[in-house]
């Protein structure tokens, strides 16, 4: 390799994580006092989780006990749904403990997530293969994915392997849906009476696993400060050229927490807030002409250029979006013996009233991308919609209408970009952190929580890892994919109440005809990064 590519990865490799002081020492769990509980229907549940519901938010203290014996223990570690920048520091984290306080203990990856756990596919991690992912992005140590694993097959088979294997646990490494079959996998070992620890790692780069003890998710920190590089060199673009609109949509689910940190770390004309729209029940006619508003506005000064941001879940929030993707839903489900797919005509035959009628005057692709891009229980694809090419269509189409036809707009979609790029210090920091944390619980036999750090926005040293038992995140619901009453992890939407949006409200007049544009520039590794954190999460804790 050339030298320079080189020089970054190797820079990497080299990088000193700075840990909690409390994990820099010999520890013992218990209980903070403080009992669990759950996001909605606390009676079912407890009945989904007799054994985990209710039991107290674990921490750690000093261990002073001399001749402390740790045994040998064996760990599986799986990651599960998209990747996050951070997780192997998890794995490294969690082996760098294992070995250190026992080198006959094994960790294991288990590859390609779920499926991997089911087909018994895995690798006996040691130190030259963990040394090649200190510190670096993606999750190709061992794979992630997002198959669809039947629990009634699932479940009895994991813990067959498990005890086939001689496993002491399993840490997933997942999001919202991969933690939920971590909590209801956890139960079923523990309703068997069998001593198997299960143990979550809060993962996404959505922000939107966040609740009274969780601060945030991993590769949060690090996806918002690519796309907002991305976003910040595209904002001195449009001031140095004068004559383009710029669309960017940003991934991030349904939550719009994404796009608001962007904005607030770029400044752009407008952003657009998935959360404000349903609260306000804007029609996508409403965003439009909002948009349109402005565009004309900054024209009228001069101003032809600009920059939106989108964020990727918006359409689930515009009303008669959100409908239509549920009767197109509807629909696919009804037919569930139907291989060949559907085509927009069929769709047109089958729909009613204002759905018909928005679903017809979509753009073609639009209206086939909502038919084919489906996730693993069937239901559309969001980051698979152009959200950003329907708007720019139908601005255009609406200021033809005002008498404007030089409409130049550029379109763009950062999600993967943002996904697998070297961990900021702070994710480098706070993953291996959470392996650190989950190994220790291991070895104190806990089970059924998720690992966090409370007090991540103060320095590394302050920092309290804690166990947060699962059922904490989860309301029951009924889904379309399971018969009866189902743990759901609660979304955690942007708080319109909240700081940061507020603080987005501060600016947002001033942002729309004043181009206080703001380009970042790269991640920084050197130098003092140890108080760069989320505008996000400062917001929310720091005042
Ligand atoms: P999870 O972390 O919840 O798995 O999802 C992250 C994410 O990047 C979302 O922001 C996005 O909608 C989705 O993955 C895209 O999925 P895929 O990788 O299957 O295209």
């Amino acid at each position: 390799l050339p030298f320079k590519r080189r020089f970054i990865r190797t820079h990497r490799l080299r990088y000193q994580t700075l840990l909690p002081e409390i994990l820099s020492v010999e520890t013992k769990v218990e209980s903070t006092g403080i009992l669990s509980g759950c996001s909605g229907k606390p009676e079912e549940v407890k009945k989904g989780f007799p054994n985990l519901y209710g039991r107290p938010v674990l921490h750690f203290v000093k261990n002073k006990s001399e001749n402390i014996e740790h045994k040998p223990l064996k760990v599986a570690i799986v990651f599960s749904g998209g990747p996050a920048p951070g997780g192997h520091n998890v794995i490294v984290g969690l082996y760098d403990l294992l070995k250190s306080h026992n080198k006959n203990s094994e960790l294991w990856g288990i590859y390609h997530s779920m499926s991997g756990l089911l087909e018994e596919r895995y690798i006996v991690l040691t130190d030259e293969i963990i040394d090649q992912y200190r510190n670096i992005g993606g999750f190709n140590m061992i794979l992630t994915g997002r198959k669809y694993t039947d629990p009634k097959v699932a479940y009895p088979s994991f813990l067959k392997f498990c005890k086939k294997s001689g496993l002491n646990a399993l840490v997933v490494v997942g999001g919202d849906g991969s933690n939920t079959r971590a909590a209801n996998m956890a139960e079923y070992i523990l309703q068997n009476g069998e001593d198997i620890s299960v143990i979550g790692i809060p993962k996404t780069i959505d922000g939107d696993i966040k609740n009274r003890f969780m601060e945030t998710s991993f590769g949060f920190d690090t996806a918002t400060k690519v796309y907002s590089q991305l976003i910040g060199n595209i904002m001195i673009d449009a001031l140095s050229s004068e004559k383009y609109w710029h669309f960017v949509k940003v991934m991030g689910r349904s939550a719009s927490h994404v796009a608001l940190e962007c904005a607030l770390k770029t400044h752009p004309n407008m952003v657009l807030i998935g959360e404000e729209i349903e609260k306000r029940r804007q029609t996508l006619k409403g965003v439009i002409r909002d948009i349109c508003d402005l565009i004309v506005e900054r024209r009228k000064k001069g101003l032809n250029h600009g920059v939106l941001i989108i964020p990727e879940g918006l359409v689930e929030f515009i009303p008669e979006f959100s409908v239509l993707i549920h009767e197109v839903n509807e629909i696919v489900k009804e037919n569930p013996n139907r291989t060949e797919r559907w085509t927009r005509e069929e769709m047109i035959e089958q729909l009613n009233g204002n759905s018909l009628e928005l679903y017809s005057n979509l753009p073609k692709g639009i209206a086939r991308e909502l038919l084919y891009s489906k996730d693993w229980c069937g239901d559309i694809t969001l980051s698979k919609i152009a959200t950003d090419k329907l708007l720019k269509w139908s601005c255009k189409k609406e200021l033809k209408k005002r008498g404007y036809d030089n409409f130049s707009c550029m379109t763009h979609f950062f999600g993967y970009e943002g996904r697998c790029g070297y961990p900021s210090n702070f994710d480098c920091d706070y993953c291996y952190a959470l392996g650190n944390t989950a190994g220790r619980f291991i070895e104190a036999g806990v089970t059924g929580v998720m690992c966090g750090v409370n007090g991540t926005w103060k320095s590394n040293e302050e920092w309290i890892p804690f166990g947060m038992p699962f059922p904490e995140m989860f309301l029951m619901t009924d889904n379309n994919f399971q018969t009866g009453l189902n743990p759901v992890a609660k979304r955690i939407l942007v708080d319109l109440e909240g700081a940061p949006f507020k603080t987005y409200l501060k600016y947002r007049d001033y942002w729309r005809m004043n181009d206080s544009y703001v380009a970042i520039g790269p991640i920084q590794f050197h130098g003092d990064t140890k108080d760069e954190r989320t505008i996000t999460l400062l917001l929310e804790h720091k005042n």
